[in-house]
């Protein structure tokens, strides 16, 4: 799954050596031996609990000196934004636990110091999706990652904005079966190209976002 990344930007920086990321089975340190990572929950209810000894095991075994932040990515967490992306991008490295089944044994978050991040206020089937996503997103705001090209300059743009969504793009032709690009944009006019696309990016985001 963790494959998709290795593509496009993050593939990119990946070769470029301004970032790394690994995937971990679990799996391969159980001690059980059938490699079991499940049980049954304590207390009783439907499904699985991940048990406790693989992940400590496999979180010491990543880090033994204890350095990376350790993320647990969880439908009951704190729920991950861009601020939080580019705190998290600070730090030399993250340690993501992608939980399966009901969850995972409250006391491998415990010993190891897991905080928890959701993506958002929906039911995934596991937490790999959402570790995909917190990795492309914080890529985004390690060095190296996007280039000094617009993309970037884009970024500061829209933090002056203050959290605004962004305002509408157009590229040639400047008109396609009769829908036009609006005049302002072919004026050559920056200031008024600029004010008209803060204009935009409020009205956008009182559409989107408002009550
Ligand atoms: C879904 C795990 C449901 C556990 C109360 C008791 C990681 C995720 C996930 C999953 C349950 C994220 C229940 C947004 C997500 C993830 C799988 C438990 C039943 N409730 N962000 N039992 N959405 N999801 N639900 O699903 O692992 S980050």
């Amino acid at each position: 799954m963790f494959g998709l990344l290795k593509q496009s930007i993050i593939g990119r920086a990946i070769l470029s050596g301004a970032l790394d990321f690994e995937a971990v089975d679990i799996r391969d340190y159980s001690l059980d031996k059938h490699k079991k990572c499940d049980d049954m929950p304590y207390g009783g209810g439907s499904g699985m609990v991940m048990t406790v000894q693989p992940i400590v095991s496999a979180t010491r075994a990543i880090d033994p000196q204890n350095r990376m932040r350790k993320i647990y990515l969880s439908p009951r967490g704190r729920v991950f934004n861009n601020t939080i992306a580019k705190e998290l991008a600070k730090e030399d490295g993250l340690l993501l636990l992608c939980g399966h089944y009901e969850g995972v044994d409250q006391r491998a978050l415990d010993i190891c110091g897991y905080e928890e991040l959701s993506i958002g206020d929906y039911v995934l089937t596991g937490g790999e999706l959402a570790a995909m996503v917190v990795i492309d997103a914080v890529s985004r705001f390690v060095d190296g990652v996007l280039g000094s090209d617009a993309s970037s300059e884009e970024e500061s743009f829209s933090d002056t904005l203050g959290g605004l969504l962004e305002y509408p793009h157009y590229t040639r032709p400047a008109e396609f079966e009769g829908h036009k690009v609006p005049d302002v944009l072919l004026s050559g006019h920056h200031a008024q190209i600029k004010k008209w696309r803060m204009e935009k990016a409020k009205k956008i985001t009182e559409k989107m976002r408002g009550e």
